[in-house]
């Protein structure tokens, strides 16, 4: 890591992988198989951090790779139409109908950035609404009250935003209906969206309340404003059809990532085709990029989506609920104040007793023995998001006996943690 630190800021990439939320220095992946991740030391993890949600079939999954293999001997790039993006675009607007229309780019932080733009062009306003603790990606007007990284490194809103921008972003409570409907009595007509993560992933793992996310769709709707689902985490992961499915609210416009790229880079936004005929060159929003539709990450997310049955889906779906029922029978026969919850191949746990329903009530967790019982974990062989403001997510690779030894695992590991 000397020389990664020589290289890079923090020694990494993205800052999340840097471990400062549980501190240490995180260790250096050389394979991945499966459900595991091997280190540059030889040692075997069970992966439950998975890439941050894109393996959903598991590291290497074998139809991915011959997918790779077929569309690399042909070339890795044309900038120009290929066959594949079409193919992948059918496949999600199957999935989710309501995207009528959609661009494929390059990263989440791209789809985000570039969905609340065709927002703020089609209704003409400037505001936005956001939840404290979640995360769109790092593009300047997301960077107010953030989750993930931002939050686990405890960072107030990123330098390098201009204050003008960064006042036109109002941010509310997870699951705060009235303080979500007094910004809008406050500032109605100048919100263009409201931007949420209807699964929250990057503030730990916090679902809505039954009412919040219809409550969203009836404010939106009503003051002429866009709602906006990030899915980049939730897609294909919460319900083959994502949160949209799960919950039956329809945003105007979402954005999506990890899955659809089955590991390789790509995301997307989407959404009314009235709304998405105003992006370039169909419009007049402009938005572009080198890479999106890159072909060998177009037949990585055709195979992932194509593998991703809702068969396969309910199973993973239900051994994710195993390991989170056996995590709070550990809890509990420890006495571990815990909670712990599942939607789809998505968990996250707090060690706190309380249900978890905001950011607020996340930092309020025991911090501290969150990052004890990660280092225990990772010591015994299970890797968990190295921050409590992440969620962790689970593959089809994880089988009966990955769940099984899991627990196992963790268990011991809880036990030191307490100490
Ligand atoms: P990227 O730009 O990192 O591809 O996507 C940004 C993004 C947008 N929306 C949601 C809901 C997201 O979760 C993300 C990215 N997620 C983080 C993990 N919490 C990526 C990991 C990282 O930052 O290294």
């Amino acid at each position: 890591m000397s020389r990664a630190r020589e290289l890079f800021p923090g020694g990494v990439n993205s800052p999340v992988r840097a471990f400062g939320g549980v501190g240490g220095e995180p260790f250096v992946a050389v394979r991945g198989e499966g459900a595991r991740i091997w280190d540059a030391d030889d040692n075997e993890y069970i992966d439950y951090v998975l890439s941050w949600g894109p393996l959903v079939l598991g590291h290497a999954a074998p139809v991915v790779l011959d997918a790779l293999r077929d569309a690399m001997v042909r070339g890795t790039s044309f900038g120009i139409p290929t066959g594949l993006e079409i193919t992948l675009a059918d496949m999600i607007r199957a999935r989710m109908p309501h995207v009528e229309m959609l661009r494929f780019v390059s990263s989440g932080t791209e789809a985000t950035m570039s969905a609340l733009r065709v927002a703020r062009a089609a209704t003409g306003r400037d505001m936005f609404i956001k939840f404290d603790g979640c995360y769109h990606g790092h593009a300047d007007s997301f960077l107010v009250k953030a989750g993930s990284g931002v939050a686990t490194l405890g960072l107030p809103n990123s330098p390098g935003v201009p204050d003008a921008l960064a006042a036109l972003t109002l941010t509310a409570p997870f699951n705060d209906i009235e303080a979500t409907d007094s910004l809008f009595r406050a500032h109605g007509e100048r919100v263009a969206a409201i931007f949420v993560e209807p699964v929250v992933g990057n503030a730990g793992f916090i679902p809505p309340d039954a009412a919040f996310l219809p409550a969203l769709r009836r404010l939106a709707s009503a003051h002429g404003a866009l709602l906006i689902f990030d899915e980049v985490m939730t897609g294909f992961r919460v319900a083959p059809g994502g949160a949209a499915e799960y919950y039956g609210v329809i945003p105007d416009l979402t954005t999506l990532g990890k899955v659809i790229g089955g590991g390789l880079p790509v995301a997307a936004y989407g959404g009314r085709r009235d709304l998405m005929n105003s992006v370039s060159p169909s419009g007049p929003v402009y938005q572009a990029g080198t890479l999106s539709g890159n072909p060998l990450a177009m037949a990585a997310g055709i195979a992932t989506l194509s593998a991703l049955t809702p068969d396969v889906h309910r199973c993973i779906a239900a051994r994710t609920r195993v390991l989170v029922e056996g995590l709070r029978a550990i809890a509990a026969r420890r006495g571990v104040p815990f909670t712990a919850d599942s939607i789809g191949s998505m968990f996250g746990l707090f060690f706190r007793a309380e249900p978890v329903r905001s950011y607020a009530d996340a930092r309020g967790a025991d911090l501290a023995l969150f990052r004890r019982f990660f280092h225990a974990s990772l010591d015994r062989g299970v890797y968990l998001a190295p921050s409590a403001f992440e969620a962790g997510f689970m593959s089809a690779a994880h089988g009966d006996s990955e769940i099984a030894i899991t627990l196992q695992r963790l268990d011991e590991a809880l036990g030191a943690a307490r100490g």
